[in-house]
């Protein structure tokens, strides 16, 4: 007995060895970091010289500009330029940033860096027009974000001391909106541009809306802020919105309708919420607000940079991208996806996302060898001459791609067809007459998007476990049998679903997931907790509000109890279902607080009152006749080729 006791004690005593060998590590890490940033806020202090300057445009507003030039003036350097509506504090020439640039790579070997106010916002004067449309074939005095983009870039060659000539510009999401506008500018300085998750399409893809559904969290969220007026002194929006409680899913809720947003809690001080929800239609306000019909004819480099698991703007990399490759067959265009949340291919390891590991440094190898080897490619004619079109991480088997082009030609259209009892299949169903699985649809009890409690729409939604959905009555669920061997999916999704409704509209939100085997290890260290045997993650969803199946410009109602046809793309993937996995789909019709919720009464939803909001009993056909299905591509065993 006292032997049991000593092993037990030693096991004991070795455990917490090791728990406290863990925490050392990470506090370790903690203060690596630290020590790391705070050497760079030293070398900028100590390298750089601040200026600041209000530049003319053609119209006679000035522009705020920040200006970091390095003070070693033996050399010439590129300009790196980012134009920002989130204002490029801290003002005052004393006052430096903590970082310059991308990454710490551009500062220590030397760049000139102007952060720029867009026109309206900080310190620039004029007005503020969100995703300003772009003007083709400008005259005189008229003026856009690509106008405004052209006459900064040439007052800072014409300003700034030690310039080499060459500009390069640089933006994640709002400010790739942005970049994307320099690009339309065609200024000839302007030699590399990246534009990473930029916004790009507000009502198909990005940000607000996806296929016409509002993304009610992360709307109210952001313009709860964002919209606020500014506060003098420090020039930045407000405080954060108090929701009173942490839970999102009870708040909007409660907050009832999207007319209750303004009447309860923004009180008509956000002028664009009313904008955004009362176009809900794809009207010319959202067509003229996309830049890519206009990006043709471009001659600098250009990086497009997405993540596979962006909840905002994925849209937006993978189109600007597209455009780039179709529109532009001479240029020089690269592009980037990684496994990645919004924006953190550029401010963390990339390791992990959520519950989901991927078992290398993926933000700090793009960061490393490929974003900063781009701009030094084609601002200092430095390293590689030859760059791929594409830099692609492989989700599932978590390895990183080089292709001549996103996706891959040689992956092959593949239809799924949802069967009875639950089942995903490669043969088409054979059940004849109208065999269907129907749930109800109560809009007061929604589907939740995420099995945490949050406020926001918090970007790990992207790969959670979908375990708590799959068990409500009101989610079907298809999946395969266990997997024998490795199924690539590489490509965009096609959901083709035959459905009816007994109301006169619903959503239908698709989701992709893959079903990890009930043996599958937990993360070890596991911060999160997860239990990962069994987990369904998450890989691909997509909503789309039923009343734009026809058309995204003319609305039609379903007719109640009549089959009809619902086909939408989902965003790409490029995910590798290991053996032992399976492949599941989901069809539910509420995602929320994520989405807003469909009243299922055909409508404007922004006048929707209490009374409208109606359950439905959605059905999802599965027969010869109404063979509902998903279309992915798949890569055969020997994986991409060019
Ligand atoms: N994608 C973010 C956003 C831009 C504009 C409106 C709403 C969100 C961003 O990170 O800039």
């Amino acid at each position: 007995m006292i032997r049991v006791r000593r092993v037990v004690t030693v096991l004991g005593i070795l455990l917490v060895m090791l728990s406290v060998a863990q925490l050392s590590a990470q506090s370790q890490g903690h203060n690596e970091a630290e020590q790391k940033a705070e050497a760079l806020k030293d070398y900028i202090r100590a390298n750089y010289t601040k200026s600041e300057y209000l530049a003319p445009m053609r119209d006679g507003v000035r522009l705020f500009i920040s200006v970091y030039a390095p003070k070693d003036t033996s050399k010439r350097y590129p300009i790196w330029m980012m134009r920002t509506p989130y204002t490029v504090g801290p003002y005052g020439a004393d006052n430096y940033r903590d970082n310059l640039g991308p990454s710490e790579l551009f500062a220590r070997d030397g760049y000139i860096f102007a952060y720029c106010d867009v026109r309206g916002l900080g310190k620039s004067e004029g007005e503020f027009v969100h995703v300003r449309p772009y003007i083709p074939n400008k005259t005189g005095r008229q003026v856009d974000e690509a106008s405004d983009a052209y006459d900064t870039i040439d007052f800072l060659l014409k300003t700034v001391p030690h310039n080499n000539g060459r500009v390069g510009v640089w933006g994640i999401s709002y400010p790739g909106f942005y970049a994307t506008m320099t690009i339309l500018s065609g200024h000839p300085a302007l030699k590399a541009a990246s534009p990473q998750a930029p916004v790009t399409e507000w009502f198909l893809g990005d940000d607000w809306r996806h296929n016409g559904a509002l993304f009610l969290a992360h709307a109210f969220n952001f313009l709860s802020a964002f919209g606020r007026p500014k506060t003098g002194e420090n020039e930045v929006p407000g405080p954060g919105f108090d929701f009173g409680t942490p839970d999102g899913y009870d708040f909007y809720l409660r907050m009832g309708t999207l007319a209750n947003a303004d009447k309860e809690y923004f009180k008509g001080k956000i002028d664009y919420w009313q904008e955004l929800i009362s176009h809900d239609t794809y009207s010319s306000y959202w067509k003229s607000r996309n830049p890519l019909p206009y990006l043709k004819d471009v001659h600098a480099a250009v990086m497009t940079v997405g993540g596979w698991f962006d909840a905002e703007d994925a849209y937006g990399a993978m189109h600007t991208a597209q455009a780039m490759r179709e529109q532009n067959p001479g240029a020089v265009s690269v592009q980037v996806e990684g496994p990645w949340f919004h924006g953190q291919w550029n401010r963390d390891a990339g390791e992990v996302l959520g519950d989901v590991h991927f078992n290398q440094k993926t933000g700090e190898y793009f960061r490393e060898h490929i974003e900063f080897p781009f701009f030094q490619r084609f601002l200092k004619d430095q390293g590689e001459a030859k760059l791929p079109g594409a830099y692609v991480f492989e989700t599932g088997r978590n390895e990183w791609h080089t292709l001549d082009r996103w996706p891959p030609p040689n992956a092959t259209p593949t239809t799924y067809y949802f069967e009875s009892g639950g089942r995903l299949s490669s043969a088409p169903p054979s059940a004849s007459g109208e065999a269907f699985d129907e749930y109800v649809s109560d809009p007061a009890k929604p589907v939740p998007h995420i099995s945490w409690i949050s406020t926001s729409m918090s970007g790990p939604y992207m790969t959670g476990d979908q375990r708590f959905a799959g068990r409500r009555p009101d989610v079907l669920v298809y999946q395969t049998e266990p997997l024998t061997q490795d199924v690539t999916f590489a490509g965009p999704l096609k959901a083709s679903l035959y459905v009816s409704t007994s109301g006169t509209d619903s959503d239908f939100i698709v989701k992709l997931i893959d079903v990890y085997p009930g043996n599958y290890p937990d993360p070890d260290p596991n911060p999160t907790g997860a239990k990962m045997g069994g987990y369904q993650q998450l890989v691909r969803g997509e909503p789309f509000r039923g009343k734009f199946r026809k058309s995204f410009e003319h609305p039609v109602p379903f007719a109640p109890g009549q089959p009809d046809k619902v086909e939408f793309q989902l965003p790409d993937i490029y995910q590798t279902f290991r053996p032992g996995h399976r492949i599941m789909v989901q069809v539910q019709s509420s995602w929320f607080p994520l989405v807003d919720r469909n009243p299922q009464k055909f409508m404007k939803i922004d006048e929707a009152q209490p009374s409208d909001f109606q359950k439905a009993t959605e059905r999802v056909y599965h027969s010869a006749k109404l063979p509902s299905s998903i279309t992915v591509r798949v890569l055969p065993a020997g994986g991409a080729s060019n």
